[in-house]
C-alpha cells in the first residue's frame, strides 16, 4: 500500500499535492454533510449543481492561507484550519438535527436570553458518526507520520499562493452569480438560512452571519431606555379609543387567522367567463357577519410574507429591506399576538404552514412570539403529488390541519398559512377547473385558477368549522398578505382591470388585499375606512376586549371612530382618503387624477408626509434597537423561546397533556374523536 502510494503519487509529496488533497477531501466530506445531515432543498440542475460545487471557492481561499507559509508550518496549517472548519460543520450538524437551521454567531454568544438548550442536550443527539467529519485528518496525519507523504521543504512561489486566492475570488463570484441568476435577493431579501448554505455553501453562510449579527449588534448596543420613551409618548399622542358597540364583543372566543396567499382584493366579486372566482370568498366577504374592508392594504416590502406576519402580530413594521423575521426574529424581544393572548386570556397558541419551518425564520420568531405550537412540514404527511412550489396543496393543508385544531384546548388562536396561490400559480389539471384569463402574459393568467383553488379549500375548511361546531364560537379572520401580480405586469394589470393603460395611482389602489372579520352574530358590513396590515392586532384585540393601550402597536383599530386614516407603504409612499402620495406626485384618492397643491393642501400633504415618515421610523427604531426589551407592558412576562419546543414528538406530548388537563379541545368534547374532515383534493381518493 505505502508503496503504491509512493509509486504512483510522487505529486503528493509537493506542497501543491498536497494542498489539492487536502481540498478535494474537505470538498468530498462537505457534500456528504450536505446530502445527509441537512435537508438544503436543492431542486432542479442548477442548484444541484451549485450544491455540489459550492464548497470549492471557499476551501480554496482559506486553506489556501497556509500555502503563504513555509516547510513544515505550512502543513500545520493546513492541518489545524481543517480542524477548525470541520468544527464548524460538526457543530452546525448538532445545532442543525435539533433546530433545523444553521448556527448563527448571535446564538453563540450566548447573548442573554437567547439560550437554546443546546449544552443540555449535546450529549443526547451526538452521534458516533458524526465524528466521521474529522476522519480525513486522522487519514492525513497518518499519511505524513507514516511518511507515505513527505513534507516538501522546497519554498512555495508566494505568486502561487496568490494566484489560488485570486481564482478562489473568482469562483465565488461566478458562484454568487449564478445563485442570484436563480434567486435574485438571496442575500438582500434572507429567505432562509437553507437557501445561503445551498447556494453559497457553509463558509460564505459564516461570513455573512457574522456581518449582519455584527450589524445588528451594533445598533442593539447603542439603542437605550430612553429610546423607548420617544417611541411611547408619540404612540400616546396618535391613541385613539376603541368603538363601544364592538369593544369586547368576541371576548373569549378562539381565533382564526386565514392567511391567503399573494390575494388581492381585486379578486373578490371578480368574474371570468361569467364565472366567479371566489365564490365562497365572495360570500364571506358580503356576509351580513363579516366586518369587510374594501380600502385596505398590504404594506409590506421585501419580506412579503413575513413582513405582513410581523404587521398583524406585532403591529410593527417589517424593515426596509430584507426581512425583520430573519434578521430579528431571534434575538430580539417582542409583545406579540400569541403571547398577548395566551398570558392576557388564556388562549392555546399554534401556526401551521405546510413548508419547510425555517422559510423566513418562522421556526425561531415564533417561539420569540410565544407560539406554543407550530405546525410544519414535519407534522403532514407528504406523499408524491401532495405539494407543489413552496410547500402543501391548500386543500391537503387545511385537511391534516384539521387533526391538529381538534386537538387544541380552548379558547385557541390559530394561524393558518396557505401557500398554493403563490406565484409561478402552477397547479395539476386535476386541481384545475377554473379558465385562465387571457391576458397572454403567462405569469399573470393561471393566477385566478389558484385562487379559485384556494377559495374551495377555504370553503372546505368553513365546511368543517361547522361540522365541528367552531363556527358559533370563533372568530375567523382572513386577509391576503401581498399582492400576486407585480407591478412588471402593467400590460395585463390594465387588461384585467379592463383599462387602456394603468398609472402609478393605480398600480398603488392594486396593492389593496381583502381583510375580514367573520364572527356568528357579529354586526358586519363593508366599511370604507382607509387602512393596512399594521393596524389588524389593534382592532383585534379590542374586539376580544383584550387590554392593548399600554402595548408598543403602531396601527390603530380599524373600528374606531377618530382614527388616522393615513396608510404607509413601507416606501413613505402613502394613501388616504384624500390624497395618494407617490413620490413626489400627489394624486385625488377620489378621482386618481395629478393634483397641483395649493397652499393649504400642501401643508396637509407635508403633515401627512410627517406623519409617516415618523412612524415608519421610530417602528425601525423599535427593531433595529430591540427597544422592547427596555419596556414590558403592566401584567406582561417576558416570553422565555426555551418554553416552547417544534419537535414533533415533545410538542405532541404536551399537546397531549393539555388536552388531558383542560379537556377543552374539539376532540375531548367529540368523545376523543377527530371530526370527519371532508375534501374533494383528487391526490386523496
Ligand atoms: C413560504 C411562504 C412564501 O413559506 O410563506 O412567502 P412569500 O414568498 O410569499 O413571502
Ligand atoms: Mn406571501
Amino acid at each position: 500500500m505505502a508503496n503504491f502510494f509512493k509509486h504512483k503519487t510522487n505529486w503528493l509529496n509537493t506542497r501543491m499535492g498536497f494542498f489539492l488533497l487536502v481540498v478535494v477531501l474537505f470538498w468530498v466530506k462537505t457534500y456528504i454533510a450536505y446530502q445527509t445531515e441537512f435537508s438544503l432543498g436543492a431542486k432542479g440542475s442548477v442548484q444541484q449543481f451549485l450544491l455540489f460545487i459550492n464548497p470549492i471557492p471557499a476551501t480554496l481561499l482559506v486553506f489556501g492561507i497556509a500555502l503563504y507559509f513555509r516547510g513544515r508550518l505550512s502543513y500545520w496549517l493546513m492541518l489545524i484550519i481543517n480542524v477548525l472548519e470541520s468544527t464548524w460543520i460538526f457543530a452546525n450538524i448538532l445545532y442543525y438535527r435539533e433546530f433545523s437551521d444553521f448556527l448563527s454567531f448571535g446564538i453563540m454568544k450566548g447573548s442573554s436570553d437567547v439560550g437554546n438548550n443546546l449544552g443540555k442536550s449535546l450529549a443526547q443527539i451526538t452521534h458516533v458518526y458524526d465524528f466521521f467529519v474529522y476522519v480525513d485528518i486522522v487519514i492525513l496525519i497518518v499519511l505524513l507520520v507514516m511518511h507515505v507523504i513527505r513534507i516538501d521543504p522546497r519554498p512555495f512561489k508566494r505568486r502561487y499562493a496568490l494566484s489560488i486566492t485570486v481564482l478562489s475570488f473568482g469562483l465565488m463570484f461566478a458562484e454568487f452569480g449564478m445563485a442570484n441568476a436563480d434567486r435574485s435577493g438571496l442575500l438582500t431579501r434572507t429567505f432562509d438560512n437553507n437557501y445561503i448554505v445551498k447556494y453559497l455553501g457553509l463558509n460564505e453562510y459564516a461570513a455573512f452571519n457574522a456581518y449582519q449579527t455584527q450589524k445588528e449588534s451594533a445598533t442593539r448596543a447603542s439603542a437605550n431606555a430612553s429610546d423607548m420613551k420617544s417611541v411611547r409618548k408619540y404612540l400616546k399622542q396618535n391613541q385613539v379609543s376603541p368603538n363601544v358597540s364592538y369593544y369586547g364583543k368576541e371576548k373569549g372566543k378562539n381565533v382564526f387567522i386565514i392567511h391567503l396567499e399573494s390575494f388581492q382584493q381585486f379578486l373578490l366579486d371578480y368574474k371570468v367567463d361569467g364565472k366567479e372566482v371566489t365564490p365562497t370568498l365572495n360570500k364571506f366577504y358580503h356576509s351580513k357577519n363579516t366586518l369587510s374592508y374594501d380600502n385596505f392594504y398590504n404594506q409590506v416590502a421585501q419580506g412579503k410574507t413575513s413582513d405582513a406576519e410581523m404587521m398583524l402580530e406585532n403591529s410593527l413594521f417589517g424593515l426596509p429591506q430584507g426581512s425583520a423575521m430573519t434578521t430579528y426574529g431571534t434575538q430580539n424581544t417582542f409583545q406579540a399576538a400569541p403571547a398577548l393572548l395566551s398570558q392576557k386570556a388564556g388562549y392555546t397558541t399554534a401556526a401551521f404552514h405546510g413548508d419547510v419551518p425555517s422559510f423566513w425564520n418562522r421556526d425561531n420568531t415564533y417561539k420569540s412570539w410565544g407560539y406554543q405550537y407550530f405546525f410544519s412540514s414535519s407534522y403532514y404527511t407528504e406523499k408524491p403529488g401532495y405539494s407543489v412550489g413552496y410547500g402543501l396543496k391548500d386543500k391537503i393543508f387545511f385537511k391534516q390541519s384539521a387533526k391538529y385544531i381538534d386537538q387544541l384546548p380552548q379558547p385557541f388562536y390559530a394561524k393558518l398559512i396557505t401557500l398554493t396561490n403563490h406565484y409561478p400559480y402552477e397547479l395539476d389539471k386535476k386541481n384545475t377547473d377554473f379558465p385562465a384569463t387571457k391576458t397572454g402574459d403567462k405569469t399573470v393568467d393561471p393566477y385566478v385558477q389558484t385562487a379559485h383553488y384556494l377559495d374551495q379549500a377555504f370553503a372546505e375548511f368553513l365546511s368543517y368549522l361547522k361540522k365541528a361546531g367552531l363556527d358559533k364560537n370563533s372568530v375567523i379572520v382572513a386577509y391576503g398578505d401581498h399582492y400576486g401580480i407585480s407591478n412588471n405586469h402593467r400590460a395585463a394589470i390594465a387588461q384585467l382591470l379592463g383599462k387602456d393603460k394603468v398609472t402609478s395611482f393605480d398600480l398603488a389602489q392594486f396593492q389593496k388585499v381583502p381583510f375580514m372579520i367573520h364572527a356568528k352574530g357579529l354586526k358586519g358590513g363593508i366599511s370604507h375606512t382607509y387602512g393596512g396590515e399594521i393596524d389588524v392586532l389593534p382592532t383585534l384585540l379590542d374586539l376580544l376586549g383584550v387590554k392593548n393601550t399600554d402595548t408598543i402597536q403602531f396601527g390603530q383599530d380599524l373600528l374606531a371612530k377618530n382614527r388616522n386614516q393615513t396608510v404607509a407603504f413601507r416606501n413613505g409612499n402613502f394613501v388616504s382618503p384624500k390624497y395618494t402620495k407617490l413620490g413626489s406626485t400627489v394624486y385625488d384618492t377620489k378621482t386618481g387624477k395629478v393634483l397641483t397643491l395649493t397652499a393649504k393642501q400642501k401643508q396637509a400633504v407635508d403633515q401627512m408626509q410627517n406623519h409617516v415618515t415618523t412612524e415608519l421610523s421610530l417602528s425601525d427604531r423599535v427593531i433595529y434597537g430591540d427597544l422592547l426589551r427596555f419596556y414590558t407592558p403592566k401584567g406582561f412576562t417576558k416570553v422565555n423561546k426555551t418554553d416552547f419546543t417544534y419537535k414533533l414528538k415533545p410538542a405532541m406530548e404536551k399537546l397531549a397533556e393539555a388536552q388531558e388537563k383542560e379537556k377543552t379541545s374539539v376532540m375531548s368534547k367529540n368523545g376523543n374523536k377527530n371530526i370527519d374532515y371532508k375534501t374533494d383534493a383528487p391526490e386523496l381518493k
